[in-house]
């Protein structure tokens, strides 16, 4: 069932640089079609709605880590192909939640109009809902290994995006809008709202490609500090890029007054702030014995970034 992109001319994702794995990207965007596809019994509307959301040019990041992480140990990455989607449908939810106008009300999103914009706010959070319940569906489904494997990556997936998870930084994100936050607090909000479902991803990966604990704890630090960069990158593109590039509305950080790394400690220390966590993943994955060139081209990748 699933499609490996060994024998297809699978549709070329715009290179985002020129040592991201798009090819894997573009294997997560036809299992994404795949899975979707899939359901008969749904109205017409939600399909396109969910279509509307899935088929827009994300960079695929977390999924494509997953895949990595599994082929780092040695593993087939298709093995991970339903638990990476999974992951890649809380995302989306998460983008589409996040976007309300009762969240940061955006209204462009990898380069189109939000979900709500398109679909009405009623029909997006719904859109939401949707991508939450089947990303866990997906791994029942598909998803191949024992049943406690599967229990363990629900288990993951589950605590990353949920009260002590995404939601949580997201809370937090919202309340201390236009307050005044500690440094503590702001990095505890990233790692909550962003690092957290990156982790997921790798310790993922890690499960199915059976990583032994020792090496389970260091592909979760390097985790966990690619994840705050990630975020502390995207607080720095809000203010460096520009629409085109970004396909989201430039600068709405500031013009909102949200708490970032670079309202507080300026782009310049965020950026070497980013650097440092981007080495210490590095350092993190060093001294193991994994196939992990992958791993720390796609943690170089972050600082290169430009969307
Ligand atoms: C239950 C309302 C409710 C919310 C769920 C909304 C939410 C919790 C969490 C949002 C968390 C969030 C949007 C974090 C931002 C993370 C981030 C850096 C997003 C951009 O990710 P990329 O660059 O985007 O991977 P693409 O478009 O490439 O997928």
């Amino acid at each position: 069932m699933a499609d490996t992109g060994k024998n297809n001319n699978y549709i070329n994702k715009e290179n985002i640089t020129g040592s991201y794995p798009d090819h894997l990207a573009g294997i997560i965007d036809r299992n994404l079609l795949f899975y979707i596809n899939s359901y008969k019994n749904l109205p017409a509307l939600l399909k396109k709605s969910i279509m509307y959301s899935i088929k827009n040019g994300g960079k695929r990041f977390r999924p494509v880590l997953c895949l990595l992480t599994v082929s780092s140990l040695g593993g087939n990455y298709e093995d991970a192909l339903p638990a990476a989607c999974a992951i890649e449908l809380i995302h989306t939810y998460s983008l589409i939640h996040d976007d309300l106008p009762s969240i940061d009300n955006d209204d462009f999103r990898r380069g189109k109009l939000t979900c709500h914009k398109v679909f009405g706010e009623d029909i997006a959070i719904l859109t939401g809902d949707a991508l939450f319940a089947e990303a866990f569906n997906i791994i029942l489904k598909y998803q191949a290994g024992s049943p406690d494997i599967k229990i363990r990556l629900l288990e993951e997936i589950a605590h990353a995006s949920g009260a002590e998870g995404m939601v949580a930084g997201q809370v937090i994100d919202v309340f201390y809008t236009a307050k005044k936050i500690s440094k503590k607090l702001l990095e505890f909000m990233h790692d909550k709202k962003t690092a957290k479902l990156i982790t997921a991803s790798v310790r993922s990966g890690a499960i199915i490609g059976g990583a032994p604990e020792n090496i389970m704890a260091k592909l979760t630090l390097y985790a966990n500090c690619i994840g705050l960069a990630f975020q502390i990158t995207d607080d720095i593109l809000d203010i460096e890029t520009t629409m085109e590039v970004s396909g989201k509305t430039a600068g709405k950080d500031a013009a909102q007054n949200k708490n970032t790394f670079p309202s507080m400690y300026g782009i310049k220390k965020s950026r070497e702030i980013a650097g440092r966590k981007v080495k210490e993943a590095i350092d993190a994955i060093s001294g193991i014995d994994i196939k992990k060139d992958s791993l720390i081209n796609l943690a170089e990748f972050i600082l290169k970034r430009k969307k």
